[in-house]
């Protein structure tokens, strides 16, 4: 297949100014007719070209005359027509089978009602159009449908309803913004509704209506909750109003991806919006503030200015990503909060851009743009936008963004045209900054210090280097801002000067491939604590001592370098131990060291949680390559039972000290309490004993929240035996009837570190639950084995890899995008040990090589193999 190119980029040879569509709604024969004012775009002679895939023609007219056979081609891809006038109107109709539409892209159904999902490229499968983000038009939407399909919802305001003979009934919807087709939407079916409303701040009332199964309204009142924030929030950070008089969210429980952001009708998978305290956990509470947030923060950064084409997603999706982390921080706790980022940052993105399926933020060519909403797009794309505040202020920066908001409000744009508003409040030139874009792969930051007693001066010497990525072998230093602040012995902030100035903290930017600041004014032998919240996405090291690192976890005042601290002790620890040098002495310092950071009584709670977890196997895996995930599993399970053991009495004493009283509530206090107390009772079981089986199964038990029954589950897990398998079989007895709890207990088990997991990770496959086609099930069981389980997904047999490949290929027949974001995990082959490398490379060649293969996992299977 080829590929297609961002220097192909040209405009659109035609514009569509206005759509009517009409549904006559059917499960497996739906009539779709579309009138569309069309306008040809310049002085040019091509013919016109709509997408239109798995249609079933019927007929197309221009101005009211049907055309002949001749006058139009029609083949697998697009409608042709060649000697259009210069401006008409095409009338089409055809027929779709949603029904039948497994890919859950287009129009499809889930759970007897209708939805759809055309971001990317699914609104072809509707009807025939120029489906690209640069063509922006205004739409009305007719819905006809038998009265059991109860809500007739789509875009915009509501214009007119009523009844039909023959027991149907009919919606007209009009949105007045022009939009891409992507952001078109349509719902249909019973469903219940909870009703709201907001004052905006120029004093317009918003009328709010989230949509969910019925008898499930009472679960989405948090999400409800999460939206008026949201809201308001936008309004005071950004100056963003809401524009419709109507903002709607339905959710669905067969949806390829978290969320969708179609214009005034968001469409949701369920799992991101239901929650009560009885089924949903803390994680997922906060997982639905932020994606609530995320997909209504779009309605500026995507809706009302959008993408000129596919390569410049990040230009939505990673400024949406840096605006709902704002959010989450101003709601939740700025330094929790970013360590959680970057945790996931980590997990994800680096892992991503260390190997083969590489790719700049701004990516040059594509096959299959599903194939591009990565980690990489996403959340490197919002470290971008984070540093570009960082380097010019948060006043500037909140200039620019006011600038871009106005300048290209109703248009679809580049990246270029976002940074050059940056660039032009700020007078500064950012021509070097955009190579972030452009440039994949993390860098590698390296920072060494000298203290000059005598001149009382600090030099850091500071360097960057990026490793070669698929395409790109060459690469430029990258404009870096490196956060840092000084410490005393006692972890105290100590005062400098930088260029005559006095200052606590400095932001040094590295534009080069090498540099060196002098810091004057020093007292004394400092600790430099460097990158200070994370300030660039790269790995940094540095030649601070252990004792550094122990002063930092003790009371660096930048909380995320405590934390991070904490990792890197940590980190050094386990790997030593994997290498077969186990350094004993150091573990039981560490030990202390996190056993006196736990007293803290100032410390908020979640940041303490955050503390006791050691870095995960895949963050292990990253640091020391050929990696052995068996060695890595057992040295950080050794640190766990030596943190267990030493902090014995004082994890027993939190676990009583935070039992819950009283109601269950969401805020993130009470989170944070939740969060300490289920870790240390997830430490403890890292050195089981009867008496720990015990408090685990009473905690399970004696749980009033889905959070703490999780807690208890997952610690029993850890000690297995009877206690486990009793308590598992009660979890699914009790929420047999409850999918998004049920698949809770497919990823407990797809997480299970016992060597006897990965048999019984295969025989879930055959559970009557288990259900490829909902991708929801198929992520907790296959993706959390695949991502969260190293240790048995790389089981020496190779059996592991057999069973994901086995998953991609049969799930690859009806929904090949979820099928390609199954590859990921083989994707890493290349850091494993030779024989792992081999058996999963195996797998690779022999997806590559299976017949009839998706475009989707083709590209993401060739690429990792190349
Ligand atoms: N913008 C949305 C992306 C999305 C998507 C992409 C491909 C296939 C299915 C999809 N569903 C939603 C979600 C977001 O980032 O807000
Ligand atoms: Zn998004």
């Amino acid at each position: 297949p080829q590929p297609i190119r961002l220097s192909d980029y040209r405009p659109p040879a035609y514009l569509i100014d206005t759509v009517h569509l009409t549904f006559d709604l059917a499960p497996n024969t739906t009539r779709v007719k579309a009138r569309l004012t069309i306008r040809r775009n310049g002085d040019h002679a091509e013919p016109l070209v709509l997408n239109g895939e798995k249609l079933k023609p019927i007929s197309v007219a221009i101005d009211g005359r049907e055309l002949a056979e001749a006058e139009r081609t029609i083949d697998a891809e697009v409608l042709t027509i060649p000697n259009p006038p210069a401006a008409f109107e095409l009338a089409t109709e055809v027929e779709i089978d949603p029904e039948n539409n497994k890919a859950l892209d287009g129009l499809y159904m889930s759970g007897g009602r209708f939805c759809t999902q055309c971001e990317a490229e699914g609104f072809r499968k509707i009807t025939w159009f120029a489906d690209r983000p640069d063509v922006l038009a205004r739409y009305t939407v007719r819905i006809e449908a038998p009265k059991s399909f109860q809500r007739l919802l789509s875009n915009g305001n509501l214009m007119e309803a009523g009844d039909l003979p023959g027991g149907r009934h009919f919606a007209v919807w009009n949105d007045p913004f022009p939009k891409p087709c992507y952001l078109f939407a349509l719902v249909a079916g019973e469903l219940d509704e909870l009703v709201d409303s907001l004052v905006t701040m120029s004093g317009r009332t918003i009328d709010l209506r989230i949509y969910v199964d019925p008898g499930m309204a009472d679960r989405a009142t948090y999400a409800m909750d999460a939206l008026k924030r949201s809201m308001k929030w936008d309004e005071e950070a950004f100056g963003r109003e809401y524009d419709l008089d109507l903002f709607m969210i339905v959710a669905v429980r067969d949806f390829n991806f978290g969320a969708m952001e179609n214009k005034g009708l968001n469409i949701f998978n369920a799992s991101l919006l239901l929650a009560d305290p009885a089924t949903a956990t803390d994680l997922d509470y906060e997982r639905i503030e932020s994606v609530v947030a995320h997909e209504y923060f779009h309605n500026w950064t995507g809706d009302r200015i959008t993408c000129r084409d596919w390569f410049q997603l990040c230009l939505k999706e990673g400024l949406t990503v840096f605006r709902d982390q704002s959010f989450s921080a101003d709601m939740r706790g700025e330094a929790v909060q970013r360590i959680k980022d970057v945790k996931a940052l980590r997990a994800r993105q680096f892992a991503e851009d260390q190997g083969p399926l590489a790719h700049p933020v701004r990516p040059s060519s594509y096959l299959k743009i599903d194939n591009f909403y990565t980690a990489t797009i996403y959340e490197k794309g919002a470290e971008v936008i984070r540093m570009l505040r960082t380097l010019i202020g948060p006043e500037l920066f909140r200039k620019g963004m006011d600038l871009y908001f106005d300048r290209w409000d109703g248009h679809a744009t580049t990246v270029e045209e976002f940074i050059r508003c940056f660039a032009e409040v700020s007078g500064q030139d950012l021509s070097d900054f955009f190579a972030w874009y452009e440039q994949a792969g993390t860098p590698r930051l390296d920072l060494k210090h000298a203290y000059d007693a005598a001149a009382r001066t600090l030099t850091l010497e500071l360097s960057q280097k990026i490793d070669p990525t698929p395409g790109q072998p060459d690469k430029r230093p990258l404009p870096t801002p490196v956060r840092v602040g000084l410490l005393d012995a006692e972890g105290r902030t100590l005062a400098f000067q930088r260029d005559g100035q006095a200052m606590d903290e400095t932001v040094v930017v590295l534009k080069d491939a090498k540099a060196s600041v002098t810091l004057t004014d020093v007292d004394q032998a400092p600790v430099v604590s460097a990158l200070r919240g994370f300030s660039a996405p790269v790995v940094m090291t540095t030649d601070a001592a252990p004792k550094d690192r122990y002063v930092q976890l003790a009371g660096d005042p930048d909380l995320f370098n405590r934390w991070e601290a904490g990792q890197d002790l940590a980190r050094d620890l386990i790997l030593a131990r994997a290498a077969g040098k186990p350094d004993e002495v150091g573990e039981e310092r560490y030990a202390h060291a996190v056993q006196r950071a736990l007293a803290d009584q100032a410390a908020d709670p979640a940041f303490k949680a955050l503390l006791l977890a050691l870095p995960s196997e895949s963050d292990l895996a990253l640091a020391r390559q050929p990696a052995d995930p068996a060695a890595i599993h057992a040295a950080r399970d050794a640190l766990r039972q030596r943190l267990s053991l030493h902090l014995d009495e004082d994890l027993k004493r939190l676990h009583i000290g935070l039992q819950g009283l009283g109601d269950f509530s969401p805020d993130a206090a009470s989170a944070g309490r939740r969060a300490l107390r289920n870790a240390a009772l997830d430490l403890l079981a890292a050195n089981p004993r009867s008496e720990i089986a015990e408090l685990a199964d009473g905690h399970y038990r004696a749980a009033l929240n889905m959070t703490d029954a999780m807690g208890g589950l997952s610690a029993l897990m850890q000690i297995g035996g009877e206690a486990f398998e009793a308590a598992l079989a009660d979890f699914f007895d009790r929420w047999k009837s409850e999918p998004l709890v049920i698949d809770k207990w497919f990823a407990l088990q797809a997480r299970d570190p016992a060597d006897s997991a990965l048999g019984r990770v295969l025989g879930l496959t055959a559970h009557p639950a288990f259900d490829q086609k909902n991708p929801n099930r198929l992520r907790a069981l296959v993706s959390t084995f695949a991502g969260f389980n190293p240790a048995r997904f790389h089981d020496p047999s190779g059996a592991g890899y057999r069973f994901l490949a086995d998953q991609i290929l049969a799930v690859d027949g009806f929904n090949p995008m979820t099928a390609a974001r199954l590859v990921e995990p083989l994707g890493g082959w290349r850091r494993y040990t030779p024989e792992l490398g081999a058996l999963m490379k195996a797998q690779l060649q022999r997806i590559v090589e299976a017949p009839g293969l998706s475009k989707n996992v083709y590209e993401l299977a060739s690429k990792a193999l190349a």
